[in-house]
């Protein structure tokens, strides 16, 4: 009798294993300081399509926006411990810690977004993507986040000598500080969630963003002048905790790479119509937009690229990615 008990309970112990090894369900949770809807809200969800009907159901990404899981810097140091599973995250957060990325956050480092995808897209985009891992963070692809310009609430900027003395937010990231030094302004970094009272309270005069962004945060209420100087075409990346990546098959991990890589190029549409839109919706709210001769901002960004490219690799880097065609 005992010896039945003992076989049965073996049994039911193998069959329990055996099913949890083949039909294990994972929930993965990621991260994003967007409001449902955005373009890259929207291109996570898409991976979590494709990855629930690659896998049968099996794994399915639970998409957190509008910051619900905390502010960018946080959350990605949440992701780096496994707290969080996944997160889209601009790359400007991690220059400090990811010098490949603090190049590619270089003011004018890209000419327009096509130059930003051939180089993204091809061996410098793998290198970067690789330069995440020994941060306990695995990259899995880039998206587009168009062009950053000032905007603020006292006066278009129509030359460089019209940001002396200003404040602005920028993102927590040392580049940024220096780009905004460089051109005679004082620069504060900050999370994104607290600049909409900092600049209504006047804390600051403005900050910087791409077109959807200082839109949808409703930067565009309290700051009606963005004038289009184009200073950053940076990328957004999504990455994993390699704790949680380092947990799943193989084969599960080469789903998941696909399906962000499959993300890219419906990421790159919904981005260039919400760009398109949220320029036409701010201009109608009665924001006053402004084109700048850009050169002179180009050329003030010279003792920025002499600080961050620092070593003969990832000079190295500059001129690889500036002789892409
Ligand atoms: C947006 C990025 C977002 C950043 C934000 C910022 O998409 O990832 O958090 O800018 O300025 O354009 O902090």
């Amino acid at each position: 009798m005992k010896s039945l008990r003992t076989t049965v309970a073996a049994l039911a112990v193998l069959a329990a294993s055996a099913s949890a090894a083949f039909a294990q369900e994972i929930t993965l949770r990621s991260s994003d300081t967007h409001p449902d809807g955005y373009p890259t809200v929207e291109a996570v969800k898409h991976v979590g399509e494709l990855v629930k009907e690659r896998t049968d159901g099996r794994i399915t990404i639970e998409v957190f926006h509008s910051a619900q899981l905390g502010e960018e810097k946080d959350t990605i140091e949440q992701t780096q411990f496994g707290v969080i599973d996944m997160n889209r995250v601009s790359l400007g957060p991690f220059n400090n810690l990811i010098p490949e990325t603090a190049v590619v956050s270089l003011p004018y480092i890209f000419r327009d977004a096509e130059h930003m995808h051939r180089v993204m897209d091809g061996p410098i985009g793998d290198e970067i993507l690789a330069a995440f891992e020994p941060h306990g963070l695995i990259g899995l692809a880039f998206y587009d986040s168009g062009a950053r310009s000032f905007y603020n609430s006292e006066k278009p900027i129509e030359s460089v000598e019209d940001l002396e003395g200003m404040k602005f937010r920028v993102m927590q990231s040392d580049v940024f500080v220096d780009m905004v030094d460089a051109l005679g302004g004082d620069a504060t970094p900050m999370p994104y969630g607290e600049v909409y009272s900092a600049i209504e309270t006047g804390v600051i005069d403005g900050a910087e963003n791409n077109p959807p962004s200082y839109q949808t945060s409703g930067h565009a209420e309290v700051a009606g002048y963005y004038s289009l100087d184009e200073h950053l075409i940076v990328p957004e990346v999504l990455v994993m905790s390699k704790t949680r990546w380092d947990q799943l098959s193989p084969e599960d991990q080469e789903v998941i790479r696909q399906a962000a890589q499959d993300s890219v190029s419906v990421q790159r549409e919904l981005w260039a119509e919400a760009e398109k839109a949220a320029l036409e919706e701010v201009i109608a709210n009665g924001a006053q937009v402004n084109e700048i001769d850009k050169q002179p901002f180009i050329d003030a960004m010279a003792p920025v690229y002499e600080k961050y490219a620092n070593t003969p690799e990832l000079q190295d880097l500059v001129e690889r990615i500036q002789a892409v065609e």
